[in-house]
């Protein structure tokens, strides 16, 4: 019998690279408000609802705007964002996404999907990944952003899933924040001197597998 009842997936960083996309849309806004918002920066938005990675960004540069310029900025950053996600496909999934969601299938897991963007099901949809997805929850969804665990509680609830049955991969610190506040047991997906409070860490994917199944499944490998 599997540990595991439900598996929550981050999008961006975790199943596509959109996490440089959505950097470099910011970088491209911020440099026409004369900020350079550097890769170090980028972490601290990384995960974010867009509001609230605007807010962290207003306060890292110390600028202000009228509420009226704050939204037709964040419009603006959307609209970069979109452009540069135009040609994705699903060739864009990341190395080890797709079996995992397959063999995951295959042992009757619940899938969720746990993300802050807005544009999370337009990316799902040109990835080809929907009809994998038992419960996809997103930043339209939810009112308290990573690492608030909203997101990640309402998943597991509508799963008829505990949370300390559910395994989440995230590749940024405020949702590795979030999973830890919903007390779920967490993977993160990127450099573990980066990332702190993930109970794992792995680079990408491709590793993921074997642990999983010996850890979570007791298989024999
Ligand atoms: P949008 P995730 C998050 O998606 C991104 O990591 C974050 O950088 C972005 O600001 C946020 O979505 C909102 O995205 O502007 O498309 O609504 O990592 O939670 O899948
Ligand atoms: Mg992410």
């Amino acid at each position: 019998m599997s540990l595991i009842k439900a598996v929550m997936f981050d999008l961006d960083g975790v199943i596509v690279d959109t996490s440089n996309h959505h950097y470099l849309s910011w970088k491209k806004l911020c440099l026409e408000l004369g900020y350079n918002l550097t890769e170090t920066g980028n972490e601290f938005i990384k995960g974010l609802s867009r509001e609230d990675s605007f807010l962290k960004i207003i306060d890292m540069a110390n600028i202000s705007f009228s509420e009226e310029k704050f939204k037709e900025y964040l419009i603006k950053k959307n609209s970069y964002y979109l452009n540069l996600i135009g040609t994705i496909t699903p060739k864009n999934i990341l190395p080890g996404v797709q079996s995992l969601l397959g063999y995951l299938k295959k042992k009757s897991v619940k899938i969720s999907l746990c993300s802050s963007s807005k544009n999370a099901k337009l990316v799902l949809k040109k990835l080809d990944l929907i009809s994998f997805f038992d419960f996809i929850i997103d930043g339209n969804d939810i009112k308290m952003s990573k690492p608030n665990p909203e997101i990640f509680l309402t998943a597991s609830k509508k799963l008829k899933t505990e949370p300390r049955d559910c395994l989440v991969f995230e590749d940024s610190q405020s949702g590795i924040d979030a999973a830890n506040n919903a007390g779920m047991i967490v993977v993160g997906i990127g450099n573990k001197n980066k990332l702190k409070n993930s109970e794992y860490c792995f680079p990408d994917f491709l590793k993921i597998p074997d642990h999983l199944k010996k850890h979570f499944f007791n298989e024999e490998i």
